[in-house]
């Protein structure tokens, strides 16, 4: 499938400029197995990069002018490198000069280049095209212009452009673009950066994304307001129990000791993150003991806590999860991402993938008269210089 994607783009680049790109890079999505809205929470995620990828290809060219262009949306943009960068209405233009400008904050130097990118990971379905746009596009300019980025930086510079776009998020979907390897999932702290592989070993049962396709349009001013919400909820129980350093110290029992504190919204978001931390070093544990049900049950949970208590799911989602709750092939399931549409992760029973395929799409069909696109995603490498 990639194979295409390379062609296709070192191809495009070839006739738009003339002759064969100086690097190749390919950039991943990613899938999160469960750890949702805790990583800017100082919590413990567990994604892992995937197969669909952006593909990149570079040459200099000599000027002071980026040239980029977007084969699929059959757009070109000129970014004139000395000047300031500005937002503008295409949204996609604004990753790359957020890159610039942090490129340039940080002192390396830029000049001239010439870019074609081209990509399969599904736009607004959860799987984090944005954090593979930024970090493959610091990827191949590191090595177009000879910087030396550690993985960790190009993860944090990718997550402050995409802050300069307007998503306040956490660290998770870039570190995972950028630190995916084959067959294993990352467990980050995403407090102090600190991460370990785990074996993706979901033994009978496969990994399966049920895509809603549909992006309601609170997300950005929903995700940041969650965010506030989460730092208020910290700043109280802070207050009370000063030991605290971060929420994963904070036990269920104190934020119900102290819950008259808090506003019904803010004690309902403090509740889920404290919840979804403990979910997630049950799930590592689970994994690592191939008791895959016990992770199965554990994303049901997560979802309950992210429709009820974080108000970040939608009609599409939960009935989505519900047609999970009431198959038994499906042995886990929610919503994957920051929320408001995209995918649900699901863990089905070998064999069984593409009955429950069949169902869920006819169900989903009748009930919001929508098409239900299915992805099997392979657990793969993160950015990787493929020429160059
Ligand atoms: C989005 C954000 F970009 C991530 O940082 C993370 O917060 C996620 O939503 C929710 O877990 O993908």
């Amino acid at each position: 499938m990639n194979a295409i994607l390379i062609e296709q783009t070192t191809g495009f680049f070839a006739e738009k400029f003339g002759n064969e790109p100086d690097k190749v890079v390919l950039s991943p999505g990613r899938i999160n197995i469960i750890g949702e809205h805790v990583d800017y929470n100082d919590g413990d995620v567990l994604p892992a990069a995937i197969d669909k990828v952006i593909c990149f290809a570079f040459e200099k060219n000599n000027s002071q002018t980026a040239n980029i262009v977007a084969v699929d949306l059959n757009e070109t943009v000129t970014i004139d490198l000395q000047g300031e960068m500005q937002l503008r209405d295409a949204i996609w233009t604004n990753y790359f000069s957020g890159v610039v400008k942090y490129l340039k904050e940080s002192g390396y130097e830029l000049s001239g280049f010439n870019c074609v990118f081209s990509s399969n990971i599904p736009v607004g379905s959860g799987l984090s095209s944005s954090a593979a746009l930024e970090c493959g596009l610091i990827f191949g300019l590191q090595a177009l212009f000879g910087f030396e980025i550690s993985k960790q930086d190009i993860a944090l510079m990718g997550q402050k452009a995409e802050h300069w776009v307007g998503i306040n998020c956490g660290i998770m979907d870039q570190f995972a673009s950028v630190h995916g390897q084959k067959n294993k999932v990352i467990q980050l702290d995403c407090n102090t950066l600190a991460y370990t592989y785990h074996d993706a070993d979901f033994s009978d049962y496969s990994l399966v994304l049920f895509d809603s396709n549909v992006k309601h349009s609170l997300f950005t001013s929903a995700y940041n307001t969650r965010r506030k919400e989460c730092e208020e909820g910290f700043s109280i129980l802070k207050r009370n129990f000063p030991e605290l350093k971060t929420y994963r110290d904070c036990t269920p029992d104190q934020v119900e000791t102290i819950k008259e504190q808090f506003s019904a919204d803010v004690y309902k978001r403090v509740r889920y993150v404290v919840g979804e931390i403990n979910r997630v070093s049950r799930a590592c544990q689970a994994l690592d003991a191939g008791n895959i049900q016990l992770v199965g049950q554990l994303l049901f949970e997560t979802h309950d806590g992210l429709s009820n208590d974080y108000e970040v799911s939608c009609a599409e989602l939960d009935a989505l999860v519900d047609y999970a709750k009431a198959d038994e092939a499906v042995i886990g399931s929610r919503l994957m991402g920051g929320g408001f549409g995209g995918c649900t992760i699901n863990l089905i029973k070998k064999g069984s993938e593409e009955a429950v395929k069949t169902k869920f799409k006819a169900l989903y069909q009748a009930a919001f008269d929508i098409e239900l696109k299915s992805y099997d995603v392979k657990i793969s490498d993160g950015t990787t210089l493929y020429k160059g």
